[in-house]
């Protein structure tokens, strides 16, 4: 067996979250490992189809994730979740509801003008010309971590390199 955890991924819209969320579970799967994947953008579509991008709606978000995750850890999973989580009162209390050394926060880290320069969805261009209202980085904050478990930079590591250091630091932490 393993210890359940919740591997917490924090950063802007188009940081490179989810990809490193994918390759991260690949490397624990490999291992035989038990995961679950919470993705901000997906849960959007379901369990958290009701909320916008207001502040209270962030907050609501990052209860909702963090409650979930908490339970499926509570499950025995480690379980994966990648949501911009903007506020930083709010992954304290995520990691508030766990057991003290279950939540590792991950910032998930590029320049605001590196995000824009991707900008794959075009929601940058979108933010900037007033057509996006709330758009995290734009006209809505977002507060960095300022004690991670861990930062990469994704704009100097590649998204391979990156899930090496976050399944570096779960297995330095006993986890497996
Ligand atoms: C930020 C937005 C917004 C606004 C839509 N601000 O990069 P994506 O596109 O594919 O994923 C982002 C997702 C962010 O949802 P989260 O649940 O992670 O956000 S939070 O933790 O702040 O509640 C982005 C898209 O939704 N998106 N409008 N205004 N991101």
């Amino acid at each position: 067996g393993h210890r359940s955890a919740v591997v917490w991924l924090t950063g802007l819209s188009g940081a490179g979250k989810s990809t490193l969320a994918d390759r991260l579970e690949q490397r624990l799967h490999a291992r035989g490992l038990h995961t679950y994947l919470l993705d901000g953008d997906r849960l959007r579509g379901g369990l958290n189809r009701d909320l916008g991008f207001s502040a209270e709606a962030r907050v609501e978000n990052m209860r909702r994730v963090g409650e979930v995750a908490a339970l499926m850890a509570d499950a025995g999973l480690i379980v994966i979740v990648a949501l911009i989580s903007p506020f930083r009162h709010d992954r304290q209390a995520a990691r508030e509801r766990l057991a003290p050394g279950e939540f590792f926060e991950i910032h998930v880290d590029v320049p605001l003008a590196v995000a824009e320069q991707r900008d794959p969805k075009g929601m940058y261009r979108r933010a900037r010309a007033g057509l996006l209202k709330d758009f995290t980085g734009i006209d809505s904050p977002y507060e960095a971590p300022e004690a991670p478990e861990l930062h990469v930079r994704m704009d100097r590591l590649t998204p391979d390199e990156a899930a090496d250091a976050a399944f570096e630091v779960l297995r330095a932490a006993g986890l497996f």
